[in-house]
């Protein structure tokens, strides 16, 4: 799959695309695998708060396929180039409302998070919803951005923010920059879903150092190493080109994650 001229300008202007039914002949098994892994991982999803699995797709062989799935992988390198970098991504059981945020804000490179959502979700019941430009480091003063004080800055709710809500269906994918201001509200305890993110292949030391600085960001989570033994292993040497960059500069890492052993009484929830 190659996206076309349109989906990119598109992509590029407001930050995110939408791909209904993109892997809805896959979600059975997508599914299936999403359970095993938490069944397997010993937490139990209580709904008091959210759970999270890092990486996640990493857990299960037939689930790290997806880097390799036509569909998946012509996405990700349209956006990205085809020798994108593959950056892990989490699994969760979410709870409640998520509120408007990023995922950092990146000047340098591009980082891209690839999102399915395991249940159909409407904007009363937790679809995920972007403020449409908020990504774009030439904006980077505009308000929108702090939509998380909307109460102070507009005399409105969160929920009021001017936005797009993305209602998915199981088998939607949702790609989105990680710039990009995204919330959910009104989900339910045990909101399934699960990412991959993805940023371009590095080719200046600032994007090295931006790429380590992501990558020291792992920490938290407690990862000595980005993927899982089971992803490198299973790798055709097409997927490995998407693992070999993150892993030639990851050795800062587990010093850092032994620091953060220390210092926090679990991992990180995201
Ligand atoms: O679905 C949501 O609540 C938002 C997901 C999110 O915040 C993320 O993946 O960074």
């Amino acid at each position: 799959m190659k996206l076309s001229q349109q989906q990119l300008q598109f992509f590029e202007t407001f930050g995110y695309l939408h791909f209904p039914g993109l892997m809805k002949e896959e979600v059975g098994w997508i599914i299936e695998d999403f359970e095993t892994i938490f069944a397997n991982s010993g937490q139990v999803h209580d709904g008091t708060q959210r759970s999270c699995i890092v990486p996640f797709i990493d857990q299960q062989e037939r689930l790290c396929t997806l880097l390799d799935h036509p569909s998946i992988d012509g996405l990700i390198s349209s956006i990205l180039g085809e020798d994108f970098n593959y950056l892990g991504g989490d699994g969760n059981y979410y709870t409640g409302d998520t509120r408007w945020h990023s995922d950092g804000f990146h000047t340098i490179g591009k980082y891209l998070k690839v999102a399915f959502y395991l249940d159909p979700l409407t904007a009363n019941t937790g679809c995920l919803r972007v403020i449409p430009g908020s990504h774009r480091p030439d904006l980077e003063g505009w308000q929108a951005r702090q939509a998380r004080e909307a109460s102070e800055l507009w005399g409105i709710s969160q929920l009021e923010v001017p936005h797009a809500a993305l209602e998915t269906q199981p088998g939607d994918v949702v790609a989105f920059n990680h710039n990009l201001m995204h919330s959910s509200f009104g989900g339910d305890t045990a909101r399934r879903m699960f990412t991959i993110n993805c940023c371009a292949r590095c080719e200046t030391p600032v994007e090295i150092e931006e790429l380590e600085n992501f990558v020291a960001g792992g920490a938290r989570f407690w990862k000595d190493q980005m993927h899982s033994e089971i992803m490198r292993s299973t790798a055709s040497p097409s997927r490995m080109r998407h693992l070999e960059q993150v892993m030639a500069h990851e050795g800062h890492l587990p010093a850092l994650s032994a620091k953060a052993r220390q210092e926090m009484a679990e991992p990180a929830r995201g």
